[in-house]
């Protein structure tokens, strides 16, 4: 297995199972060197919480990425997440052309989900998320993110014929690589779709009744350790969802745990796929 270092941007929600709180952990699990950024620092995260503290932390980011120049630090692959704001993307976009050179760059756009985005964004920051995601070699939107980056209609029941129509959308808008997540035909099933060199994968698995804050993450998370390990995309994509559908069958019987989901218990699982 290859050891790489990796570079994650997105926020610490001190408590909620999401963002750097899952990906520190889970890129840690697959073997990889894990350098954070922290793009904001809140209480909670955003969806169902109330009153939660939010500390933005964009004006550190230059100062941070000067002392990483000056002692000559790079990374093997930059992940982002969660960003705070649109001058943060800004930020995050001279981070690609100048920290990882050679290196991969994956985004998850984090913002939406449902057709609604994430409290706290509007549509000129998808506008901005849409430029971050043209500048990545793999991209990992849902259809609501797809929706707003693009423009395209956000649908709620869809065809394969609509999916490719997203997956045109995210080509005009500059994306390589895609895996878009939360791809479902019907009410059992749902799964991943993966394009790469223009090649076009799906794989499906078992859906679960409800959803949950933070699986966007724990997947986007499990794809990027897995690929990083020496994967290949397609069995990255595969690898990620089966991890993700077992943090969530993990947690299903637990009504008090509604804010995430415990990934910690599959952690096992993970690691065994990457052995
Ligand atoms: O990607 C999930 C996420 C991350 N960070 C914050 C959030 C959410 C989802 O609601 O609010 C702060």
């Amino acid at each position: 297995m290859s050891y790489h270092r990796i570079l994650t941007i997105q926020d610490i929600s001190c408590v909620g199972q999401c963002s750097l709180t899952v990906a520190l952990p889970i890129l840690s699990a697959c073997g990889q060197e894990t350098a954070i950024l922290p793009s904001a620092v809140l209480s909670t995260h955003t969806g169902g919480f109330t009153g939660y503290t939010v500390r933005d932390l964009t004006d550190d980011i230059p100062g941070i990425q000067k002392h990483w120049q000056k002692e000559g630090i790079t990374f093997d692959a930059i992940y982002t997440g969660y960003l705070g704001s649109k001058k943060q993307i800004g930020y995050v976009a001279d981070i690609f052309d100048t920290m990882a050179p050679g290196g991969r760059i994956i985004v998850d756009p984090a913002m939406a989900d449902n057709g609604k985005l994430y409290g706290g964004f509007d549509e000129e920051y998808a506008k901005e998320m849409g430029k971050l995601c043209a500048k990545a070699d793999v991209i990992l939107p849902n259809i609501s993110e797809c929706s707003f980056m693009t423009g395209i209609e956000y649908r709620e029941t869809y065809d394969e014929a609509y999916v490719a129509d997203v997956l045109d959308a995210l080509t005009e808008m500059g994306a390589k690589d895609v895996v878009l997540t939360g791809i479902s035909y019907d009410p059992q099933t749902t799964g991943v779709v993966v394009r790469e060199n223009g090649n076009v994968s799906y794989y499906r698995h078992e859906k679960v009744g409800r959803s949950y804050h933070g699986t966007g993450d724990i997947y986007s998370s499990a794809f990027v350790g897995s690929w990083m390990s020496g994967k290949t995309m397609q069995e990255a994509a595969q690898i990620a969802a089966d991890y993700t559908l077992q943090s969530i069958l993990n947690t299903v019987e637990d009504e008090s745990h509604w804010y995430g989901v415990k990934f910690e218990s599959a952690i096992p699982v993970l690691v065994d796929a990457l052995r």
